[in-house]
């Protein structure tokens, strides 16, 4: 059993939370951004230090490798994303790469023998917060090898072009010019080069911490879909025309999210989650009734019959009239639950035994960018604790005893994985 390191994770956590600290416990990092290139020098300087190679690919994604015994061998990889939501906390992401990192300097500093490479690799812009879709740049690297209906999605030539939510003018493109990472397509990731993935990443709920488990050993992602709702009614003036003649398209729409939580909590599926978390209303002035609401639901749940079940509820709404107003419903895009590799996800359930690090299986409700390095090599994930399952804000937490304990398991399992 090998165990990491709790003051070098601690130093390590400590630090990178400096790269876009945004002065009140949290950070902001997009992709490409000065903060992410502080956050990619230190991987770089600390990677070094302890003589990995590193190497860059045409997105700027990073790989971080120590060589092992056999020349021939396939490299095993860990990562995951350096990039922040916008005031997001110190561990999303990021414990994936500083995980990595640990485990490179525990075999480096401990001479632990290994066959096969090992490398910690960054994954570019995955929260997609500046320059969406989250997932971007493992869509792109993991394009020839995703199922057809993900693939739209993520074409090269439309995610170059993809516009910064913040100033119309800039692109994915032109900051990947400008930050000097872009590298060469042929260190992409590919399962020529690499044997196997593994992304370590924080809960993000709160299951872990209310079981009392230090570590999820995570078998799927969650199959989900996206649907959008939409209503027309009419704009009238908000003095002069009487209620009962009125086409409200904002109230109409709530009628519909009401019945969407009242028909699906009936379904009675408690591992169920599904998100009305974005609305559009028109003109959006308090004088006028709405003539024009659109909101999407998100629907998440391993089992694609429940999900079909949820479906017909969703596609129901379209053939009733909401409050005088017609009601429309579209597919926006779907994609099905993805599984762990079984041989992977066996390690890091062994490793967490005998290392006696507290664990049990979980799902991840999120997607990360393993669930598309899946289609291209046997991948898995683990999971650290959450405090109060908070993320994506700046409470986000975990304790530096549960961030090491996910190193260790991470690091026990790669070796699990180094003597195939
Ligand atoms: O969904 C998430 O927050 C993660 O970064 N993939
Ligand atoms: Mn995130
Ligand atoms: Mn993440």
């Amino acid at each position: 059993m090998n165990t990491c390191s709790l003051e070098r994770m601690t130093d390590k956590i400590k630090t990178f939370s400096q790269f876009g600290d945004a002065g009140h416990g949290g950070i902001t990092r997009y992709t490409l951004s000065p903060e992410d290139i502080m956050a990619r020098k230190e991987f770089v300087k600390r990677m070094e230090a302890i003589g990995a190679v590193i190497e860059v690919d045409d997105v700027a994604n990073m790989y971080a490798t120590l060589p092992g015994t056999d020349p021939d061998a396939k490299r095993i990889v860990m990562g995951s994303h350096t990039d922040s939501v916008k005031n997001g906390g110190n561990y999303d992401g990021i414990l994936g790469v500083l995980s990595a990192m640990e485990v490179l300097e525990t075999v480096a500093a401990e001479g632990i023998e290994h066959k096969h490479p090992l490398t910690a690799m960054i994954w570019t812009n995955e929260e997609g917060s500046l320059y969406p879709p989250a997932m971007m740049v493992s869509g792109i690297v993991c394009w020839d090898w995703l199922p057809e209906a993900i693939k739209g999605k993520f074409k090269y030539d439309d995610m170059m072009v993809s516009k910064s939510v913040l100033d119309g003018e800039d692109t994915f493109g032109a900051a990947l010019d400008r930050s000097g990472y872009k590298g060469d397509k042929k260190f992409r990731l590919n399962p020529d080069t690499y044997k196997s993935m593994f992304e370590i990443h924080i809960e993000q709920g709160p299951i872990l911490e209310d079981a009392g488990k230090d570590v999820g050993v995570v078998d799927c992602v969650l199959g989900m879909f996206n649907y959008r709702f939409r209503f027309y009614g009419q704009t009238v003036h908000a003095g002069t025309f009487p209620m009962p003649k009125r086409q409200d398209a904002l109230f109409a729409a709530s009628q519909t999210i009401c019945h969407l939580h009242q028909e699906i909590d009936k379904l009675g599926y408690p591992e169920l989650v599904y998100t009305t978390g974005e609305i559009v209303c028109h003109p959006n002035v308090h004088t006028c009734v709405p003539d024009y609401v659109d909101f999407c639901i998100d629907v998440r749940h391993e089992d694609p019959k429940v999900l079909d079940q949820v479906l017909a509820i969703v596609k129901g709404c379209a053939e009733k009239e909401w409050a005088g107003c017609r009601c429309e419903v579209e597919k926006m895009w779907n994609r099905d639950t993805v599984y762990w590799d079984k041989t992977l996800f066996s390690y890091v359930k062994e490793a967490a035994e005998e290392t006696g690090v507290s664990h049990m299986v979980l799902h991840s409700g999120a997607g990360h960018d393993a669930q598309f390095a899946a289609y291209m090599l046997p991948s898995t994930m683990i999971f650290v604790q959450s405090k109060d399952g908070l993320s994506h804000c700046e409470p986000e937490y975990s304790t530096p005893e549960h961030c090491t304990s996910g190193a260790t398991v991470l690091l026990n399992a790669v070796l699990k994985a180094d003597k195939e």
